[in-house]
């Protein structure tokens, strides 16, 4: 947990051990604070080697830490780094793997540094909503160059050690080691050299002393201020790094570092960094299964089968093809097994054309592609996941034939997105072996994947599909059975505030323009009329028998028996224009509705967008808490990641429930509480969930 220290020669060796990348958390800090006081008093040892155990050199500051007093606590980063400049011995810093922000900062700190290839060095604070805090935007622009150096804080990327030690005249590495095996040897020998080099008392270099200046000054800065300003909306960071960055090359160090303190910490209190740290740790923890250990042996997924070539199956065999996995797609007739594979080529091919994928690229993974009409050809397949048509009466006579022919230990998943998995599991004598694989469509593109566990999911099924799913890119969140999972369960109390809003005075438009500022990417009914509003009319119809008594507004239904479908029929909420997909207000169904409205004695009123995001955002957050009362997610950040890698809520806010948190779940029961009060609305609905209740009695939040 902190940092070991050894003597090697005449030269002290300080090795970072916080697993697992070496966060320079409290006790990592004390660690290299007590190696150094202890090199410096030890008069066998004339130089210090500074570097990290494991799979990092250090991952930068730790973000567990951030918000308790542990982060701030002495010594702090800035405090260690400052130890590391005032040592009499030279300090090299011995980099590998990883160097990230406050890692690289530290290293910075040193007097040289030797870098194995292959290091991933970054600065990527700006993905937190922060810019460096601990000297990185005015010690890089000094070794790197101003705009290698600016570029680099802005997008937050790693770079390559090599290729930055190939940067003609750059400071920031002064040795390369020939490789990560061999840096330990090699950084001893050169901590050697510099102990010699020194032995006349000669000063030690300091990255702080190095002038730091552009050519071209305001003008550059200013033309940097332009192109970052147009892709930050939103978000405060990136600007601010440019800012602090100009005045490393306008303020002598000392008084920049302030500038830098200044910036990070007010950076650190906005909303949109909570919530970039916030994703983080979400990000991370959705991957965990509280009752499934980690270390959980995985089933070998070395060929998928996938069932159903439509959009949905194409989609998902893509996936695996990009993860270098080979596919063999099954459809019941040759030309929707033609058609299916036509897609999937023309995907590629546009790919190609833009080119996103080199042609020999495409060609393999075509080549990995076996199509089929027999359910013989997926008899050897590791994982076969069913994309037919979203009925139980067809997803029970595939999984029979799945049962029949898959081979023993082989992961049979359905891509349903709201029927009971445990009802299609017992379809199977391997109800085990079943598990719901949820994709969001374009399944090739959207990152979501719910995955979805039945009563009796074995717990290595979990493990394999959660694995399996880090290896295709997306983001899994696992989730119980209930009718729409997590996702879907909540995007229903969304939609049907968005109808009750329009019965009682508002417009489509109005409700889209009010939910796009808050920050979605598309409105319920720019949303409907893209994916389809006979999907929702055909789920309606099915809950109606299901749960006669759920209140919804009937202008959903009465447009879709006006065959207003969306841009599928050329007309849906909004009117199109034959070829284009902007959406046109349309008189027709603000008539409808308008009509609708007097046919059922409602006098329209005026309805604010604060009223409208509220009522669709706090909907969801109270359906969540069911979710979560009843285990279907097991944790808020679960159901926040859903939603902002499934449903385009905005980064920037964190997710459903870190926004409702944000917002301070006080208030968000207090606005349910006069929600309530609208004979209009589904007044019952209101009523805060226990768990809401409870938080907000205690004081908590969700986290
Ligand atoms: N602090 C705490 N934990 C961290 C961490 C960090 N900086 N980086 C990673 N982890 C944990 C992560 O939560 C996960 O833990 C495990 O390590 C593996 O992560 C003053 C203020 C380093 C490239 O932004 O980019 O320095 O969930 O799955 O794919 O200017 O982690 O298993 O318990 O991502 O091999 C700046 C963020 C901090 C780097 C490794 N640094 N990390 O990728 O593993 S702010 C960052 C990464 C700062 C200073 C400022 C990646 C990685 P668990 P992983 P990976």
């Amino acid at each position: 947990m902190s940092a070991s220290y050894e003597v090697h020669g005449h030269v002290a060796v300080i090795t970072m051990n916080n697993p697992p990348v070496n966060g320079l958390g409290l006790a990592n800090r004390q660690g290299i604070v007590e190696g150094l006081k202890k090199a410096q008093a030890d008069e066998n040892v004339t130089a210090i080697v500074l570097t990290g155990a494991g799979k990092a050199f250090s991952g930068g500051a730790d973000i567990k830490e951030f918000g308790s007093p542990k982060a701030i606590a002495e010594p702090n980063l800035l405090t260690v780094i400052r130890a590391v400049e005032l040592s009499t011995k030279p300090v090299i810093a011995a980099v590998h793997s990883v160097a990230m922000g406050g890692g690289l900062e530290l290293a910075l700190g040193a007097h040289y540094r030797i870098a194995a290839p292959g290091t991933a060095v970054a600065l990527p604070e700006v993905k937190l909503g922060l810019l460096p805090g601990a000297g990185g935007t005015m010690r890089l622009p000094r070794v790197l160059g101003v705009e290698v150096a600016l570029n680099m804080i802005v997008s937050g990327e790693p770079v390559k050690s090599e290729q930055l030690a190939a940067i003609p005249g750059q400071k920031l590495f002064d040795k390369m080691a020939s490789s990560a095996e061999s840096l330990p040897a090699e950084a001893l020998a050169f901590a050697q050299e510099m102990a010699t080099k020194h032995a006349d008392g000669s000063a030690l270099p300091l990255v702080r002393n190095l002038p730091c200046k552009h050519p071209k000054g305001a003008a550059y800065f200013q033309f940097a201020r332009n192109m970052v300003g147009g892709m930050s909306k939103n978000y405060p960071a990136p600007l601010k790094c440019v800012d602090v960055v100009e005045m490393a090359t306008t303020l002598p160090f000392d008084q920049g570092m302030l500038k830098e303190r200044e910036a990070f910490m007010a950076l650190m209190a906005t909303p949109e960094s909570n919530a970039l740290r916030h994703l983080f740790i979400a990000e991370r923890a959705a991957s965990k299964i509280p009752d499934v250990p980690e270390d959980t042996p995985k089933r070998k997924i070395d060929s998928v089968g996938v069932i159903g070539a439509g959009t949905m199956g194409g989609g998902i065999a893509m996936n695996f093809l990009n993860a270098g996995i080979p596919v063999t797609i099954l459809e019941t007739k040759q030309e929707a097994l033609d058609r299916g594979l036509a897609t999937i080529r023309k995907n590629y091919e546009a790919q190609v054309k833009k080119g996103k994928l080199k042609q020999d690229k495409y060609e393999q993974r075509m080549a990995m592609l076996k199509p089929t009409l027999s359910y013989d050809d997926l008899s050897q397949a590791d994982l076969i996941i069913e994309a037919v048509f979203e009925e139980m009466g067809v997803k029970e006579v595939v999984f029979k034939q799945l049962d029949a022919v898959a081979k023993a230990g082989a992961i049979l998943a359905s891509n349903t997105s709201t029927l009971d998995v445990n009802q299609i599991a017992s379809f199977t004598k391997r109800p085990q072996d079943v598990v719901g694989m949820h994709f969001f469509s374009p399944a090739n593109v959207m990152k979501l994947l719910e995955v979805v566990r039945g009563e009796k999911t074995a717990k290595d099924v979990l493990a394999t599909v959660m694995a399996l799913a880090k290896k295709i890119k997306k983001t899994a969140v696992v989730s119980g059975v209930c009718d729409g999972f997590i996702g879907n369960r909540m995007i229903e109390q969304y939609s049907r505030q968005a109808g009750f809003l329009l019965e009682e005075g508002a417009l489509p438009q109005q409700v889209d323009k009010a939910i796009e500022k808050f920050g979605f990417a598309m409105g319920p009914f720019r949303m409907g009329d893209l994916a389809g509003n006979d999907i929702g009319w055909a789920i309606r119809k099915r809950r109606a028998v299901e749960r006669a008594n759920m209140k919804y507004s009937k202008t959903a239904d009465l447009l879709c028996e006006m065959g207003r479908y969306g841009q599928k029929t050329g007309a849906g909420w909004y009117d199109y224009v034959p070829g284009k997909r902007d959406a046109i207000p349309s008189t027709v169904v603000n008539e409808m509705i308008e009509k609708h409205r007097a046919d059922q004695g409602i006098k329209a009123r005026k309805i604010s967008d604060d009223e409208i995001v509220q009522r669709l955002v706090f909907a969801m957050v109270n359906e969540a808490c069911h979710i979560l009362e009843e285990g279907i997610a097991s944790r808020a950040s679960d159901i926040d990641m859903v939603y902002l890698t499934g449903y385009g809520f905005p980064i920037y806010r964190g997710g459903p429930m870190h926004y409702a948190q944000t917002f301070g779940l006080y208030n968000v029961v207090t606005a349910m509480q006069r929600f309530a009060q609208n004979p209009m609305d589904d007044q019952a609905f209101w009523t805060p969930a226990p768990l809401l209740t409870k938080l907000v009695a205690e004081g908590r939040g969700f986290d």
